[in-house]
């Protein structure tokens, strides 16, 4: 598409939400984060993911392995309306803060045929290209044979990046980075930078994982972010709970957090 470089920041569920805690908005982090994005005037896409909005409903009613029982339609349903409100949230937090947002339903732009997912992107192209924000989520889809599943933001975030011409990923997680273990078996240390090359290689340290998290936890994020890399610039990997540093990042300023470089950067 003809738009310029855009940036995209995932807002992981963690952030935005209690993921042991149904329906809770973790308020105050939504809000310092929508609060470093005031006024941002550069192509932007957000994209949140659903915490305990979506997670615990999409778990009990198994909504990830397709169309099974009737019952499973009370979740998809349920799922839906509270996905609304939890993007509802992002967006009118984004909008006290002069950030022109608007949100798109993923689920009514994408749909699952021969395991390939098809988006309808137009709308989300020429909002950007008036200046405006669009938000999205991890959401329900529709699948031809299947009856439907769950998409999570990463996998959305996978489709934007191979439809638009984008700078840079930010993963806002609840931890600072991608961490390494030491000699020292208690300790582990932050990686700051690596190329493509190096994060497959990567063996990243087993997660505590207490939570339900039905599109899986840092060990999926490293294999979504791999393919990501075939097309951006690169991908930063920063701590939600620190919102100041999202700054920093969107400015191209150093600080703490983790930089993957993507496949053809000239970066080192
Ligand atoms: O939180 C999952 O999206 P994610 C979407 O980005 C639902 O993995 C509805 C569980």
């Amino acid at each position: 598409m003809n738009c310029t470089s855009i940036d995209i920041i995932k807002i992981g569920g963690s952030v935005v939400t209690d993921k042991s805690s149904y329906l809770k908005v973790r308020k105050e982090n939504l809000i310092k984060i929508c609060k470093q994005l005031e006024n941002w005037n550069k192509p932007l896409i957000v994209v949140h993911g659903a915490g305990s909005f979506g997670h615990i409903v999409a778990e009990k009613h198994s909504i990830q392995t397709g169309f099974k029982d009737i019952v499973q339609l009370n979740g998809i349903v349920k799922i839906r309306q509270d996905m609304s409100s939890l993007t509802q949230e992002v967006v009118s937090c984004l909008i006290e803060n002069d950030v022109k947002a608007m949100g798109f339903q993923t689920s009514a732009l994408a749909y699952s045929k021969d395991n390939e997912v098809l988006y309808f992107l137009k709308p989300v192209e020429k909002a950007l290209s008036l200046g405006i924000c669009p938000i999205l989520s991890g959401d329900v889809l529709f699948v031809e044979k299947e009856g439907f599943t769950i998409h999570s933001g990463d996998s959305i975030i996978n489709n934007l990046v191979k439809n638009f011409s984008v700078n840079q990923v930010i993963f806002l997680t609840d931890v600072d980075g991608l961490f390494e273990k030491t000699e020292d078996e208690n300790a582990r240390k932050l990686v700051r930078k690596l190329s493509y090359q190096d994060l497959v290689k990567f063996q990243a340290e087993k997660m505590k994982n207490d939570v339900i998290d039905v599109t899986g936890s840092m060990q999926g994020k490293i294999e979504e972010i791999s393919k990501l890399l075939k097309h951006v610039e690169k991908v930063v990997i920063l701590n939600g709970l620190f919102p100041k540093r999202l700054r920093f990042i969107l400015n191209n300023e150093d600080v703490v957090s983790t930089t993957i470089l993507g496949e053809k950067s000239t970066q080192r």
